[in-house]
């Protein structure tokens, strides 16, 4: 099934001049990035966004190194994107992810793991409508699609 996700570079992974590399696998994969904007998350953003782990002892420093510096924001799309994009960023502690993921080639600490992906297609609509307005999806077709999809 087609599936839009919610993708976001966070600030480290923009500091450390990241962006094109992680879109580069993004791409060359065959998904479709139908909308991205750089943006410093606000506080009440973040806490919404990261509401399910409201009260664990990461959750401050989570606000915190999230608004601390902007962040990617982007909607991405393709089939089972949401799960392909989960395997494709790998485990939340990067010590844990495989080689060939995202967090496993560029990063090294739970705290410092670069990126964000929606976990399943519910919390993907959350998060697209949390960060984007409908009006800045961008709807397109790629000419390649006939050589990514049978
Ligand atoms: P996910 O990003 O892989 O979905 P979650 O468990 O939803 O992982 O946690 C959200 C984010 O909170 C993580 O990506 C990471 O930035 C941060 N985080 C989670 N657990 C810890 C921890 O034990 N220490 C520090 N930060 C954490
Ligand atoms: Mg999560």
């Amino acid at each position: 099934m087609i599936q839009k996700s919610f993708v976001m570079i966070k600030p480290d992974g923009v500091s450390r001049r990241l962006m094109g590399k992680i879109l580069s696998r993004f791409e060359q994969k065959g998904l479709q990035v139908i909308a991205v904007k750089l943006m410093q998350i606000s506080e009440d953003l973040a806490k919404t966004h990261y509401g399910e782990h409201e009260g664990k002892p990461f959750f401050e420093d989570l606000i915190t190194y999230i608004t601390s510096s902007p962040s990617l924001a982007m909607v991405i799309k393709g089939e089972d994107a949401v799960l392909t994009i989960r395997k494709m960023i790998g485990a939340t502690n990067p010590s844990e992810a495989d080689v060939g993921t995202i967090r496993g080639d560029f990063a090294m600490d739970t705290g410092r793991n670069i990126i964000h992906a929606s976990d399943s297609p519910e919390s993907a609509k959350r998060e697209i409508n949390l960060f984007f307005d409908e009006s800045e999806i961008c709807d397109y077709s790629i000419v390649d699609n006939i050589w990514i999809y049978e």
